[in-house]
């Protein structure tokens, strides 16, 4: 069967082709970070717009730990299509707005031809939470501050850099970073990243588990082309960014432009990410390879529902046209979707990087605000148990966590694994004999067992 390729794309008119001229579009925009979630999520976006007319928002792609996805990406011309599936109905799209897929550092070149551009609008990163403050992190400012640099020598206006990673002001985060690293605080170029360069906040929020080999064939077998970048995901899109110039180009995409972003970002990483990465360690420690299978097990579902809701939600100030336990059910509705096949062990990944902006923050601010934190601290619990209890954990810090989670005093456990100088929120000790407790009970008895006694309220 055919490779999907420019050559062939518009033959499938089941799969919404794009019938924008791809000759053309514009590059506007490099995104650093090549995986499936911008190209299920940023790249939608854009495509909406070039779909719209607008032309000028094209996609140079970035990949740059390999050159996998990128080569992958130009064997079909960079086209790929997005499937979205919510348990009855399947809605693929092909996907035309990645115009370009490139290699850091092998396209260098390239890359900074287009940082050089008056068409470039704005670099869009998706890097992953560790690619910002694990020891290796020095790579990503440097390559930003690489091309950013190009453009200054250019003499070309600024543009905006924005994050759509999981963190909590993660645009002033990435400006802190880049003006880091750059070593001459006086130079003409630091102060033009300091004033012209826009970091943004944003929002991002999609579902995008890794795609199985099965899952490509079953594709190919419906549709009747061979898509090896396909990808899997929800009806669900969300993007909220705060204001900024682009907000006219942006807006008829669907992008929400909004004064703060912070209370949006709170309530997805805590609501959403928080709940999701306990599920997928519940998961992980009881022996589910999907999380929702677990969200909707009767022994798990009464404590995430009320983790979420009379938890995490209430560590916050949510904005104001978000309605909290609305908001929670359609999290645990879009988890529990069943076609999206999300195993747990993919969330359960860096939670050295994850779980101090999703549980030990909202665990911080609940003490703070005298309220309820059983289950969060469980949920804490839950992780220290997995990093001692799991043979290979796929963390940047699992070698020096496990020993610590696995000391056999269970206090010790905690507040050597919780005290580590290399976790960005250190949870405040008043939690740990409510944290360590969790840990000694999940050391006697299964989790779910454990689960139930809490919702009886008989522990
Ligand atoms: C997940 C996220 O893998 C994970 O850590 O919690 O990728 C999650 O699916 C997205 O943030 C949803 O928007």
């Amino acid at each position: 069967m055919s490779k999907l390729a420019r050559a062939n794309y518009l033959n499938y008119s089941a799969v919404n082709p794009p019938q924008y001229s791809m000759d053309q579009v514009k590059i506007g925009v490099l995104h650093m970070g090549l995986g499936a979630f911008h190209r299920a999520h940023q790249a939608v976006f854009f495509d909406r717009l070039l779909r719209s007319g607008n032309l000028n928002y094209g996609i140079c792609g970035v990949s740059q730990r390999s050159s996998t996805v990128a080569d992958s990406m130009n064997a079909q011309d960079c086209l790929y299509t997005v499937n979205a599936q919510d348990g009855q109905a399947n809605t693929p799209t092909i996907i035309g707005a990645l115009r370009e897929a490139r290699y850091f550092p092998r396209d260098l070149e390239r890359i900074l031809e287009i940082a050089r551009s008056p068409d470039l609008k704005m670099i869009t990163l998706t890097v992953s939470e560790k690619a910002y403050r694990s020891d290796d992190a020095s790579q990503l400012p440097q390559r930003l501050v690489t091309i950013l640099r190009a453009r200054y020598e250019s003499g070309l206006p600024g543009i905006a850099v924005i994050s759509c990673d999981n963190l909590p002001s993660n645009g002033a985060f990435t400006r802190k970073i880049i003006l880091d690293v750059i070593t001459e605080k006086s130079s003409g170029f630091f102060e033009w990243v300091n004033t012209q360069i826009r970091f943004p906040n944003s929002m991002v929020d999609r579902i995008v588990p890794a795609i199985t080999s099965k899952s490509i064939d079953d594709f190919e077998q419906r549709y009747g082309y061979r898509d090896d970048s396909l990808i899997s995901t929800e009806p669900y899109n969300e993007w909220v960014i705060e204001d900024d110039a682009l907000s006219q180009d942006l807006t008829p995409a669907g992008i929400r432009f909004v004064p703060r972003v912070a209370p949006y970002e709170l309530t997805k990483i805590r609501l959403f990410n928080g709940n999701h990465s306990t599920l997928a360690y519940i998961s992980q420690l009881c022996g589910i390879e999907y999380v929702h299978e677990a969200i909707i097990d009767s022994a798990i579902a009464p404590f995430v529902s009320r983790l979420q809701e009379e938890e995490l939600g209430l560590s916050f100030k949510p904005p104001h046209d978000i309605a909290l336990k609305e908001y929670a059910r359609t999290v645990r509705k879009r988890v529990s979707n069943p076609t999206l096949l999300h195993r747990a062990e993919q969330i359960a990944m860096d939670g050295s990087q994850k779980l101090p902006q999703r549980l030990f923050s909202p665990a911080n601010d609940l003490l703070q605000l005298g309220l309820p934190t059983q289950r969060i601290s469980m949920a804490i619990a839950a992780w220290v148990h997995f990093l001692a209890t799991k043979d290979q954990v796929n963390d940047p810090l699992a070698d020096q966590l496990q020993p610590l989670a696995r000391l056999s005093e269970p206090m010790s456990a905690v507040s050597q694994t919780l005290g580590f100088a290399q976790l960005a929120t250190k949870v405040n000790p008043a939690l740990f004999p409510m944290i360590a407790a969790w840990l000694e009970k999940l050391r006697s008895t299964p989790i779910k067992e454990v689960l139930i006694e809490l919702e009886r309220g008989s522990v």
